[in-house]
C-alpha cells in the first residue's frame, strides 16, 4: 500500500526537542578526558579546606583560574598585543593581577561573546553567582569560602558529570612525586586515573633518559632488552595508578607505517606499549594533531594544529586487533575520515571535540556527521578542563548541542514512521554520555 506525505506521522519538533534536552540535562555523563585533579593532589586555593594552599598544587579551582585558562591568555593578547604589553610583562604578573588583566579587556571593555569566555559567564550562572554583577572581588570572595573537597561535589552536580577522568603525566615531576610519595593520592572514586607518556612516543631520546634516571635500563636505540624495561615502567606506574587506559597527543606528523616500520616511535609503540595494554586489556587514546609552541613565547597558550594522518590509525587498529585505539584528531578537516575509519573497524572509538574543536558550530557538524555515520557508537564530548568549573559550561552547552542533533534524527525517523520512545532517547544520552565509553575501556 502506498503512502502519502499526510499519513506520515508527524511530531511537533519543538516539543520534542524539549523532552531530548530534558532527557540529555538528566544524564550523567562521564568525563572521559580532563587535567583535573582532586584535593588529595594539593591546591593552590585552600578555601576553607583543612590544608594550607599548596603553589604548585594540581587541583585548580576558582575564579582567577577560570580567568586565566590558556584558551583566555590568547585571546587577551589578541586585545592588548605584545607591542603593548609584552608577552613576559604578562608572565610576570601574579595569577590575580592576569586574572584583572584578562576580565577587564575581554570582559569589561569588550563583549565576551567568544566561547571561552562564554564559558566563564555560563559557570558563575550555574553556581548560582551573577554574572551581570560584573564583581570580580565579590566572586573571588565567594570562591575562597568553599572548601575544596566540598566543592568537588558541587561543581559535580552542578555539571551532571558522574566521573571526572584525570590525565597523570607520568613525565611531569611534580606529579610524578606526589604518587610516590602518597600511594593513596589517587584513590578518589570520583576521579578515574589515565597514564599520560608523550615522551615516550615523541622524544625517545630524552624518555630514555629519564627512564635510566629513574633505574630502567633504556638505551637509545632501544634493543630487547630495552623494550622489556620500558614494558617493566609501563607496568610498574599502570599498577602505582590504577589507569584505567593509557594517552598520548601525538604531533600532525606522527606515521605508523606497519609492523616493519623501524622508526623509534614505532618500535616501542609496537613492541613495548601496545603488547603492554592488550596484556592488560587497556585502550589507548591517541590524541593527534598538536603543534607545539607555535608561538612559545605563549607558553602553553601558544600551541597550533594541522590535519594528521588517519591511514596510520587505519594500520594500527589492522595490525594489532587485540588493542583498542580511542581517537579525537585536534584537526576539522579529519573529522569525516576519521568517522569513516571508525566503520571500518570496532576497536577505533571516536571521542570528543577536542580543544579548538570545542566550538558549538563545529560540536554540531562533528556530532551531525558521526551520528550520520555511526549512529549512537561514539563518544561525542569530552571537556578537556583544566580548572575545575570549567565542567559545568562544557558540558552545559554540549549537552544542548547533543541534544538538538538528536532531536533532528528523531524526527527524521518519526517522519519515516519509526516510534521513538522516552525509553529509547534515555537509552541513547545514557550510551552518547557514558556507557559508551564505559564498555569501550572495559573491553565490553
Ligand atoms: O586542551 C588543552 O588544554 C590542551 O592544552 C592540551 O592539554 C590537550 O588537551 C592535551 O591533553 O594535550
Ligand atoms: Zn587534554
Amino acid at each position: 500500500m502506498s503512502t502519502t506525505i499526510s499519513d506520515t506521522p508527524r511530531c511537533d519538533r519543538a516539543q520534542l526537542a524539549r523532552q531530548v534536552e530534558e532527557i540529555l540535562d538528566a544524564t550523567p555523563a562521564w568525563d572521559l578526558h580532563t587535567h583535573l585533579y582532586p584535593a588529595s593532589f594539593g591546591t593552590p586555593l585552600a578555601g576553607t579546606g583543612a590544608s594550607a594552599a599548596d603553589p604548585k598544587g594540581l587541583m585548580l579551582w576558582g575564579i582567577d583560574e577560570l580567568l586565566t585558562y590558556h584558551y583566555l591568555v590568547a585571546e587577551v593578547f589578541r586585545v592588548v598585543p605584545s607591542r603593548v604589553l609584552p608577552y613576559a610583562d604578562f608572565w610576570r604578573m601574579s595569577k590575580q593581577q592576569q586574572a584583572d588583566h584578562i576580565w577587564q579587556h575581554l570582559f569589561l571593555e569588550r563583549t565576551p561573546v567568544s566561547e571561552a569566555c562564554r564559558g566563564v559567564l555560563t559557570t558563575l550562572q550555574r553556581l548560582g553567582l551573577d554574572p551581570a554583577d560584573k564583581d570580580l572581588d565579590g566572586y573571588r570572595k565567594w570562591f575562597t569560602q568553599q572548601d575544596p573537597n566540598d566543592h568537588v561535589d558541587r561543581v559535580m552536580q552542578a555539571s551532571g558529570v558522574c566521573r571526572i577522568t584525570m590525565t597523570n603525566d607520568v613525565f611531569d615531576d611534580n606529579e610524578r612525586q606526589r604518587w610516590l610519595t602518597d600511594p593513596a593520592v589517587g584513590s578518589d572514586s570520583r576521579f578515574a586515573p589515565v597514564l599520560r607518556f608523550d615522551p615516550l612516543l615523541c622524544d625517545w631520546p630524552s624518555a630514555a633518559r629519564q627512564l635510566s634516571a629513574w633505574g630502567y635500563r633504556a638505551d637509545e636505540n632501544p634493543s630487547p632488552e630495552g623494550i622489556a624495561e620500558v614494558r617493566r615502567f609501563l607496568s610498574d606506574w599502570l599498577d602505582r595508578t590504577g589507569a584505567i587506559y593509557c594517552a598520548v597527543s601525538l604531533p600532525p606528523t606522527f606515521r605508523y607505517n606497519g609492523l616493519d616500520d623501524t622508526q623509534v616511535s614505532s618500535v616501542i609503540f609496537r613492541e613495548a606499549v601496545l603488547p603492554t595494554l592488550a596484556e592488560r586489556n587497556l585502550a589507548m587514546a591517541l590524541m593527534i594533531g598538536v603543534l607545539r609552541g607555535v608561538n612559545p613565547r605563549l607558553s602553553i597558550a601558544g600551541d597550533g594544529l594541522e590535519k594528521a594522518d588517519v591511514s596510520s590509525i587505519c594500520r594500527l587498529c589492522t595490525d594489532f586487533p587485540d588493542n583498542r585505539f580511542m581517537v579525537t584528531l585536534l584537526s576539522r578537516e579529519n573529522q569525516h575520515e576519521l568517522a569513516v575509519a571508525a566503520r571500518k573497524f570496532d576497536n577505533l572509538l571516536p571521542f570528543g571535540c577536542w580543544w579548538f574543536l570545542n566550538n558549538p558550530s563545529i560540536i554540531e557538524e562533528m556530532t551531525r556527521v558521526r551520528m550520520e555515520l555511526l549512529g549512537t557508537s561514539f563518544a561525542p564530548q569530552h571537556s578537556d578542563a583544566r580548572v575545575l568549573e570549567q565542567i559545568v559550561y562544557k558540558w552545559s552547552h554540549s549537552r544542548e548541542i547533543i541534544a538538538k542533533v538528536l532531536a533532528d534524527k528523531y524526527a527524521d525517523i518519526i517522519r519515516a514512521g519509526w516510534p521513538v520512545s522516552e525509553d529509547d532517547m534515555r537509552r541513547d544520552a545514557k550510551l552518547l554520555l557514558h556507557d559508551n565509553f564505559q564498555n569501550f575501556v572495559a573491553g565490553r
